[in-house]
């Protein structure tokens, strides 16, 4: 009786969600919303027959994870985040080297983030960074529309914005280096201070300040302009705005660790999630990123970069380890502590 219940558990756990016999495993770190994860998730094991354990993590929280695992890596692929992030490990020889089939049918931006990491990493999709209000609460509030970065520091604004942590969030750091490059590192910091003073919260999560806009629990939120869309498509009051000074962008990516223990899964969903077919799929769950693959379909939806004014963003300097590590103490020393 012993031995046929650990039989049964055996199978049960060697089972994919479709019910059938696994014909493999593969450990996914996910970092964009859990809708996306999960269905990433059930296509692959459908398509398959691997059986997926994936977990969802922020950017700079999977980063973590992956360096903390360096020689014990429980992690197989990293899919989704920030790009900076997944370069950092990169650089820091988290990952391994991979070059798709599919690296040919790339858009510019993807193929150069994974040239430029020798292929330890590699471009999945591209959003800009934005901030975006509640319309409703705005108007009761009587504030003025914020349109610039620099409207976001105006003392009328104070316990109003939310935004997340760069420690933990990849969307909060793309805001930081975006706000350096914007003004400097001296305004930059300067800026950092004045905004602080105007934040109800920081976020563990990048998107989170846009849902709680949504839901009217903060007026204003920094998140990506593909977040806020996805807000606006579940009718929230959510106006979505692309800062007058110019904006920050990201390079979504997709990373096989050094030392993956399943690393034959790995490559398979390397592949599939460059393929067209695969990336068309995000607006089922209302993520509107562009997908990196030339030949996939655009969300109608999502916003196109080429009608954002974009800055020049260095991913090579911001997604440096040295660069990326002494910003975040920075942070920390210098705008996490202070009152508000
Ligand atoms: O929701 C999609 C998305 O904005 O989430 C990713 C993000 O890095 C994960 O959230 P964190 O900011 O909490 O790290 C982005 O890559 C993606 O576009």
């Amino acid at each position: 009786m012993k031995r046929f219940s650990v039989l049964a558990l055996a199978l049960a756990t060697s089972l994919t969600a479709t019910g059938t016999l696994a014909k493999g495993r593969l450990n996914v770190l996910c970092s964009t919303d859990t809708e996306w994860c999960k269905l990433m998730e059930t296509t692959f094991e459908k398509e398959t027959g691997i059986k997926v354990s994936l977990v969802r993590k922020s950017s700079g929280e999977a980063f973590a994870q992956v360096r903390a695992e360096k020689r014990n890596p429980k992690i197989d692929i990293w899919w989704g985040g920030t790009g900076d992030p997944h370069l950092q490990a990169a650089a820091e020889g988290l990952t391994q080297s991979y070059k798709a089939d599919a690296s040919g049918e790339l858009l510019d931006w993807a193929s150069r983030q994974a040239q430029q990491a020798d292929y330890k990493t590699v471009g999945i999709y591209a959003g800009a960074l934005g901030f975006g209000y509640n319309e409703d609460l705005l108007k009761k509030k009587n504030l003025p529309a914020p349109k610039c970065w620099k409207d976001l520091t105006n003392p009328i604004y104070k316990g109003e914005i939310q935004v997340a942590n760069p420690n933990s969030s990849g969307t909060a750091y793309t805001a930081l280096a975006t706000v350096v490059q914007l003004f400097g590192e001296k305004e930059g910091f300067e800026y950092l201070t004045d905004l602080h003073k105007n934040i109800n919260q920081y976020t563990k999560s990048g998107s989170a300040p846009i849902k709680s806009a949504a839901r009217g629990e903060t007026t204003i939120g920094i998140t990506f302009m593909h977040d806020m869309i996805k807000q606006v498509k579940k009718g929230f009051p959510i106006k979505v705005v692309a800062p007058c000074e110019g904006t920050g962008y990201e390079v979504g990516s997709m990373s096989i660790i050094k030392g993956a223990r399943n690393l034959a899964s790995a490559q398979k969903w390397a592949e599939f999630a460059l393929r067209p077919d695969i990336q068309s799929l995000s607006s089922e769950v209302k993520a509107y990123q562009v997908p990196s693959n030339k030949t996939a379909d655009v969300p109608p939806e999502a916003p196109r970069l080429s009608d954002v004014k974009l800055i020049d963003y260095d991913f090579a300097t911001y997604g440096s380890s040295d660069v990326r590590k002494r910003l975040l103490k920075r942070w920390d020393d210098e705008i996490k502590s202070l009152p508000r």
